[in-house]
C-alpha cells in the first residue's frame, strides 16, 4: 500500500492536457496516451479535475451528473481503460468531488425549480428581506450577489460561486446520503483518492449581513463541518484502507486544519490552504496589483509547516493549480532566470513536510498565458471581473494588467508537448489558446535535456522516496528575517537536511546559525555550490541548494 507521506500527486486538467480526436478539447484518452510521460516523472497519484457531465460554465465544477462522463471527455470505458493503464504503471487516480454545489442543470435542481419540495430542500432557498432585497449581502466568489431571485417562489437561492452553481443544503441528511452514494460508486471503480472541492464551505452558519466583509466568515469552517467530514469518512472512504483524501479549504484557519487533517481525527488525509497564495492580494481582494510580500510569504509557509507538524496534522504542499497563475511568472523570473527560478521554487516545496502536488506543465516551467485581448479569456471569473473592474472606474488597460497577473486562465492554456502547431496539444482548434512560447518550452525538448526543469522535478520526486527525512522529518525554520533567503532544516533520527534558497535574481551571502560541516550537496540548481566556510554560503540568482548529513 502507498504511503501518502512519500507520495507525490500530479494534477491534470483534462480539458487542457491532450486532445486525441481533434475537437480542441483534451480528453480521457489523451491522458491515457500520456501515462508513460507521467510515469517518467515518478508520481504516485493523478488528481483529475472534474470530467463528469456538465454544461462547463465553470469548466466542470458545475456538475450535472456525478455518475457519468461528459461525452466531450469520452466514455465510461475510456475511464476504465485509463484507470487500468495507470494501475499497470503504479499510478492511482484521485477524483475531484464537487459537493458544495451542483450545476443548475442537475436533475435535483431542475426538480427544485419545478416546485418539488423534496428537492427544494436539497438547496438553500430563502425569503428576501422585507424590502424584497436579497436575504443577506453576501458576495459570490465570481462577482455580484451570492443570491439569485426566483420569481415563481418569491425566494432566492444561494450560490457562493456562479449563478449556475446553486449551493447544496448539507443540513439535509438526504443530501449527505446522496453524496456518500457518489463516493461509493467511484470507490467501486477502483478510485484510490478524492479531492473535495471547497469542502470547508458546506456547513452554513447564520444567514446574516456581513458588515465586515463578503460573508465568508458565516460559512467558512462552519458549525457542523467536522461532524459532516467525520460522517463522510465513516460512511465511505474510511471503510477501505489506502484511500487518500485532500480537502480544498478556502480561507480556512490553521486550528480547523489540525482537525481536518489530524492524524487521529478521522476526517481527511490532508488539506490545501491558500494563505501563502494571497501575498500578492490586498487582504482577500485578488483583483488588484500589489507586489508579492516576501516576508509574509515566508512567515505563512513557516507557520503552517511548524504548526501542522506540532499538531500532528498533514499538509498538501503546492504552488500551482488550475485556479492559480503559473508560479515561475508569479514568484520567479520567466525571462533571464527562467530555469533557475523554476527549480528554486520546486526545491522549496518538494523538501517541505507534506505531500507535494505538481500541476500539469509546472514540471516544464510553463508560464502565464500572456493574453492581450478579452476574447482570449474563457474563465467566467476573469470575464466577470474584467467588466466589474471597469464599472469601478479602472481603465481598460489597467483591467487587462490585472487579468494578466491574476486570471485563472494563466494556468489553463494547453499543455505544451512539442514544437508543433498548438504545441502538439490538438490537431484542431484548441478551446483556449496555447501559450506562444511553446517552441521554447515543451515536453519533448525537456525530456531530451538532462539539465531541464522536468528532470529536476524527477529528481526531487525520487528524493522523497529515498530519504526518510524528507517524508517524515521535523521542520525547523532557519532565518525568518532575511529579506531574500528562505532556509529551513528537517531532522529525522540521525538524518539532517538543510534547504537554502535565494528567492531573488541577485547574488546574496547567507550566514547560517547552523554548521555546514559534514553535509553533502544532495541537489542544487547550479553546477557547483560555493560554501565559503562552515556557516557561510554565497548564493547566485535564484540559487537553491539542499544539504544532507547522516550521522
Ligand atoms: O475553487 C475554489 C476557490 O474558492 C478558488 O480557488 C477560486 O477559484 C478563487 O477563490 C477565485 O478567486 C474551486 C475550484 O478549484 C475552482 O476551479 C472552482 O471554480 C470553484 O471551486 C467552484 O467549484
Ligand atoms: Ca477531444
Amino acid at each position: 500500500m502507498k504511503d501518502f507521506k512519500k507520495s507525490v500527486v500530479y494534477q491534470i486538467y483534462p480539458k487542457s492536457f491532450y486532445d486525441t480526436n481533434g475537437d480542441g478539447f483534451g480528453d480521457l484518452k489523451g491522458v491515457t496516451s500520456k501515462l508513460d510521460y507521467i510515469k517518467e516523472l515518478g508520481v504516485d497519484y493523478i488528481w483529475m479535475t472534474p470530467f463528469f457531465v456538465s454544461p462547463q460554465k465553470d469548466n466542470g465544477y458545475d456538475v450535472e451528473n456525478y455518475y457519468e462522463i461528459d461525452p466531450r471527455y469520452g466514455t465510461m470505458e475510456d475511464f476504465e481503460e485509463l484507470a487500468k493503464e495507470a494501475k499497470k504503471r503504479g499510478i492511482d487516480l484521485m477524483l475531484d468531488m464537487v459537493f458544495n454545489h451542483t450545476s443548475d442543470q442537475h436533475e435535483w435542481f431542475q426538480k427544485a425549480l419545478s416546485g418539488d419540495e423534496k428537492y427544494k430542500n436539497y438547496y438553500i432557498f430563502k425569503k428576501g428581506k422585507p424590502d424584497g432585497s436579497a436575504p443577506t449581502n453576501w458576495e459570490s466568489k465570481f462577482g455580484g450577489s451570492a443570491w439569485q431571485y426566483v420569481p415563481e417562489f418569491d425566494e432566492y437561492y444561494l450560490h457562493l460561486f456562479d449563478v449556475s452553481q446553486p449551493d447544496l443544503n448539507w443540513e439535509n441528511e438526504e443530501v449527505r446520503k446522496e453524496v456518500q452514494k457518489v463516493i461509493r460508486f467511484w470507490m467501486k471503480k477502483g478510485v484510490k483518492g478524492f479531492r473535495f472541492d471547497v469542502i470547508n464551505l458546506i456547513s452554513k452558519g447564520e444567514f446574516e449581513d456581513d458588515d465586515q466583509g463578503d460573508g465568508r466568515r458565516f460559512y467558512t469552517d462552519g458549525p457542523n463541518i467536522h461532524k459532516y467530514l467525520r460522517e463522510l469518512n465513516e460512511q465511505t472512504f474510511g471503510q477501505e484502507e489506502g484511500i487518500i483524501t485532500v480537502g480544498e479549504m478556502s480561507s480556512t484557519s490553521m486550528e480547523n486544519c489540525f482537525q481536518y487533517a489530524g492524524e487521529d481525527s478521522h476526517e481527511l488525509s490532508m488539506v490545501f490552504n491558500f494563505h501563502h497564495l494571497k501575498v500578492d492580494f490586498m487582504g482577500n481582494e485578488k483583483w488588484v496589483l500589489v507586489p508579492a510580500d516576501f516576508g509574509k510569504l515566508k512567515q505563512i509557509l513557516f507557520d503552517w509547516q511548524k504548526g501542522m507538524a506540532d499538531n500532528h496534522a498533514w499538509n498538501a504542499v503546492f504552488w500551482c493549480n488550475h485556479d492559480q497563475p503559473r508560479v515561475v511568472s508569479r514568484f520567479g523570473d520567466e525571462g533571464m532566470y527562467w530555469k533557475q527560478s523554476a527549480k528554486m521554487l520546486a526545491t522549496i516545496i518538494h523538501c517541505f513536510r507534506g505531500t507535494p502536488y505538481v500541476y500539469q506543465g509546472e514540471e516544464l516551467g510553463m508560464t502565464n498565458a500572456g493574453f492581450t485581448d478579452i476574447s482570449q479569456y474563457q474563465d467566467v471569473e476573469s470575464i466577470n471581473h474584467f467588466r466589474i473592474l471597469q464599472e469601478k472606474g479602472l481603465t481598460q488597460s489597467d483591467a487587462y494588467r490585472i487579468l494578466q497577473i491574476h486570471s485563472r486562465d494563466n494556468s489553463r492554456t494547453p499543455m505544451q508537448w512539442e514544437k508543433k502547431e498548438h504545441g502538439g496539444f490538438t490537431t484542431g482548434t484548441p478551446w483556449i489558446e496555447v501559450n506562444r512560447n511553446y517552441e521554447r518550452i515543451n515536453a519533448k525538448e525537456e525530456l531530451e535535456d538532462k539539465d531541464s526543469i522536468f528532470h529536476y522535478y524527477q529528481q526531487l520526486i525520487r528524493m522523497r522516496k529515498e530519504y526518510d527525512v524528507i517524508a517524515y522529518g521535523d521542520f525547523e525554520e532557519l532565518d525568518r528575517n532575511h529579506p531574500k533567503v528562505i532556509a529551513y532544516k528537517r531532522t529525522y533520527g540521525t538524518e539532517q537536511l538543510q534547504v537554502i534558497a535565494n528567492f531573488y535574481g541577485v547574488d546574496v551571502e547567507w550566514k547560517s546559525s547552523q554548521s555546514f560541516n559534514g553535509f553533502e550537496v544532495l541537489i542544487g540548481n547550479y553546477d557547483e555550490t560555493t560554501i565559503e566556510d562552515d556557516k557561510k554560503i554565497s548564493l547566485r540568482p535564484y540559487e537553491a541548494v539542499v544539504l544532507y548529513k547522516k550521522e
